[in-house]
């Protein structure tokens, strides 16, 4: 078991950072300008709803560095269910776990997706490095593109597996950025591509969160026939409003999380 969360956090900065070349550089262009260091906010993290990598076991890892489970979250349309969860400590950044309703998917995909979670141990799903380890099997290219037909959601996940899917920049904790819209120029400027599925900025003061991310870098994988550059991961931006308690809302936004997870879709 990792004894804390900040060796955790560090172990799926590396990993996903491997993959997210933009979210680096990004990372580096912030740290320039600002006389702290960057706070993430959260991370997201995805699944299949099926023994032994449904959420409750991702979950199970956070569980026992002290994490609790908060709010839960419905993507009909999308077919997933989330979970967030917090930690006591608040400089902890909250983690955001989805899996996939296999169920409720058309039989083709129940079959695939069936037989890549079968090659999964059980026993490693509770080892410490579970969270960053990628993927537990064999997949086709030709098996990604079928995936992709149905759920580009699906399709993430055979081709990365067990990662980090997105660290967030807390924009409350810069001095040199104060806004979503402020945050996306520079972006911009930079040569870096927001997610404009729903608008650039996502949500509102009256949601108590705004957020905007970057497309997902495109990375080649080596799939088990051949090798091909897909999307990877992307990098986050928040900013949260206080509640009348005058604490900040720590929660997630359905109608926003919704476009997000549009930040993995290929551009066009
Ligand atoms: C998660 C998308 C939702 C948020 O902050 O609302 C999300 C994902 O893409 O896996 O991260
Ligand atoms: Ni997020």
């Amino acid at each position: 078991m990792h004894t804390d969360y900040q060796t955790l956090f560090r172990e799926l900065w590396e990993n996903y950072r491997a993959v997210t070349p933009s979210a680096e550089r990004i990372h580096r262009l912030l740290a320039e300008r600002e006389a702290r260091p960057v706070v993430n906010d959260h991370i997201a993290l995805r699944t299949f709803n099926l023994d032994p990598v449904g959420l409750d076991t991702l979950a199970g890892h956070f569980l026992n560095l002290g994490y609790e489970a908060c709010g839960e979250y419905h993507f009909e349309a999308k077919k997933l269910y989330a979970r967030h969860f917090e930690h006591p400590d608040k400089h902890a950044p909250k983690v955001f776990i989805s899996e996939l309703l296999v169920d409720q998917c058309s039989p083709k995909l129940q079959q695939i997706v069936g037989e890549l979670v079968d090659q999964v141990d059980p026993d490693r799903t509770t080892a410490d490095n579970f969270l960053y380890s990628g993927r537990h099997w064999q997949v086709s290219h030709n098996t990604y593109q079928e995936l992709l037909e149905e759920s580009e959601y699906a399709a993430w996940m055979a081709a990365w597996g067990y990662r980090a899917n997105h660290f967030t920049v807390s924009i409350n904790d810069l001095d040199s950025i104060h806004s979503v819209a402020e945050m996306n120029q520079l972006l911009k400027d930079n040569g870096f591509t927001v997610n404009s599925s729903g608008g650039e900025v996502k949500g509102s003061p009256e949601d108590l969160l705004e957020q905007s991310s970057t497309m997902a870098d495109r990375v080649a994988v080596r799939f088990s026939d051949r090798e091909a550059t897909i999307p990877s991961c992307f990098y986050e931006f928040a900013l949260r409003y206080p509640k009348p308690d005058g604490e900040l809302y720590s929660g997630f936004v359905a109608a926003s999380a919704d476009k997000i997870f549009e930040s993995t879709h290929a551009g066009s």
